[in-house]
């Protein structure tokens, strides 16, 4: 193609994007476009498949068979949007088999949340409440992202994310309403979990490298920060109705701003995480990995009975 042709399509792409049009898998799109997508979109499944991991923990040791049930089912759902996702990524001319590769090699990365430790029953509140919830403000958005695949899976996700939060909530609603030792159980998971939630949403804006160019693509709606402020505004008065106090003494109302003022993030421990040193990374991806090579026979008898089977079709027509 001639460097004319291409940008003409370059400005018939931006001329889409900036009336709202989806980009579909078949139509054409910058190289850069692609590979971004790509980018955010499997470290998006990554994230929800090693997501499972520390929820799982906590399967054998609901402490009824209501919440083991609603707990197996949110797990389940996970794994169902890390499927939705790997499938809308695929669209994009990369196999399955190249992102497991990447996620089980090291090189993907996935969302720092999960690089921490489930220790009390009250941590399945917590990640219900404060990671689901502040996954729903940065995933609403997505719901309308240029990317056709991307935007259709995520209007699913999001209606399955509200429960998981609502589920979450209400563990720490009866918790915190619970004698003086649950209520304690559930102050010391939020105290844990609510430094780390804050990170999940991403670098700030001025140390983010992608968010400027994703804004313009709308793969992007809402900065980093931005929704930082939104999942703080929401969940302050969420800890207040059920007596828990975020563990943060910078936080105050800010009358003129209508928002909370909120004190420092430790960013050194984010980049930390992310560059694998949080305190539970080795343990997520020896978990990962082992479970992927302890399948292999699953996958192995899975295609061997649709090759039989596909077979026995052609003999037939034969
Ligand atoms: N953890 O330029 P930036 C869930 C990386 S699953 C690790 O701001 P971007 C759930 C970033 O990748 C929730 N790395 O990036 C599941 C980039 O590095 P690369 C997952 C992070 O993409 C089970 C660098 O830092 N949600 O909901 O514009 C149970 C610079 O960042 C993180 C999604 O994936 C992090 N937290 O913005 C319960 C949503 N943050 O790639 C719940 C989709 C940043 O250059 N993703 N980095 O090597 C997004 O919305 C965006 O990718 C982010 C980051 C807001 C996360």
């Amino acid at each position: 193609m001639s460097e004319e042709q291409i940008k003409t399509l370059e400005a018939q792409f931006e001329e889409r994007i900036a009336h709202d049009e989806k980009i579909e898998a078949k139509d054409w799109m910058p190289e850069k476009y692609r590979k971004t997508h790509i980018r955010q979109i499997s470290q998006h499944a990554h994230s929800e498949i090693i997501g499972m991991l520390p929820e799982g923990n906590w399967i054998t040791r609901a402490p009824s068979l209501r919440r083991k049930v609603a707990l197996l089912a949110k797990i389940q759902d996970e794994a169902g949007h890390g499927l939705y996702l790997y499938s809308a990524c695929e669209t994009l001319g990369v196999s399955r088999d190249e992102l497991y590769d990447q996620l089980h090699s090291g090189k993907a990365k996935y969302s720092s949340i999960f690089n921490y430790p489930t220790i009390t029953w009250a941590d399945m509140g917590a990640i219900g409440w404060l990671v689901d919830g502040a996954a729903i403000i940065n995933q609403v958005p997505l719901c309308s992202t240029s990317y056709g695949p991307y935007a259709r899976a995520m209007i699913r996700v999001c209606k399955e994310e509200s429960f998981h939060q609502r589920q979450g909530y209400e563990i720490m609603v009866k918790l915190a309403n619970g004698t003086p030792e649950q209520k304690e159980m559930a102050q010391d998971a939020l105290n844990r979990w609510w430094w780390p939630s804050l990170m999940m949403l991403g670098p700030t804006d001025a140390e983010s490298v992608h968010t400027e160019q994703s804004m313009k693509w709308k793969l992007k709606r809402k900065s980093n920060d931005e929704l930082r402020q939104q999942f703080i505004d929401q969940t302050v008065p969420q800890a207040d109705l059920i007596g828990l106090t975020v563990p943060d003494p910078d936080l105050k109302w800010n009358e003129e701003r209508q928002s909370y003022d909120f004190g420092e993030i430790d960013w050194d421990e984010f980049w930390q995480v992310v560059k694998g040193h949080g305190p539970c990374n080795k343990e997520r991806m020896n978990a990962r990995v082992t479970a992927w090579e302890e399948g292999e026979w699953v996958r192995d008898a899975a295609m061997a009975y649709a090759e039989k089977k596909e077979n026995k079709k052609i003999n037939k027509a034969v």
